[in-house]
């Protein structure tokens, strides 16, 4: 048992634990419960003892990926796939996650300079949004914390989405407009995307 200040907090020492495949997290005493494998046998519990604590579980990020405490997800960075955007987002679907969403303006910031730092001309990245409506600017989050809300406007390039090749479906960032969004054709072959996973509530 460990004390944690938060969920995130617990789910760190999870990925800390090479044995740890689920965690228990009690909000009321910030009380922190490991699950996982010791020598092969699953962790015995007292299950009635944690009907109150929440279960989540760090299996993906523990396979491989980040865990992002700020944004409470995993990432997964893949460069020069060659994937176009509905390749890219089958590939993290498969393990139940998405192309990476941004949730807030923080997170928009964070991946811009992750970014703008690490990729190359004339890279692009593939995102998680995609057109949901028939009006020009109709773009909605495909997964996440803001699964189903609209891409904020303050992340579009200045006069995006324009729909310019018509048929701009899917969402997409190059290095060349430091990172911000731009409307694109789906089966354009970008090379890099992010796959994002959530730690699941069961
Ligand atoms: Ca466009």
């Amino acid at each position: 048992m460990l004390q944690a200040q938060s969920m995130a907090v617990c789910g760190i020492h999870c990925l800390n634990s090479i044995s740890c495949l689920y965690f228990l997290f009690n909000t009321t005493t910030q009380s922190c419960h490991l699950l996982g494998y010791d020598n092969g046998n699953s962790t015995s519990l007292t299950l009635t003892s944690y009907l109150t604590w929440d279960i989540y579980t760090v299996a993906k990020c523990l396979d491989s990926g980040q865990y992002l405490s700020q944004f409470n997800k995993c990432i997964e960075v893949h460069m020069n796939a060659e994937k176009d955007w509905f390749e890219a987002q089958d590939f993290c679907h498969r393990d139940g996650g998405s192309l990476l969403t941004l949730n807030s303006l923080a997170e928009f910031d964070f991946f811009r300079d992750m970014f703008m730092s690490i990729l190359q001309v004339p890279d692009y990245v593939s995102l998680g949004a995609r057109r949901t409506g028939p009006a020009t600017d109709d773009f909605s989050w495909v997964f996440g914390s803001n699964e189903g809300a609209r891409v904020e406007s303050a992340f579009w390039k200045p006069g995006k989405p324009d729909n310019s090749h018509g048929g701009e479906f899917c969402v997409g960032s190059r290095l060349v407009d430091e990172f911000y969004l731009n409307d694109i054709t789906c089966s354009y072959y970008y090379g890099d995307f992010v796959c994002e996973y959530l730690l699941h509530q069961n």
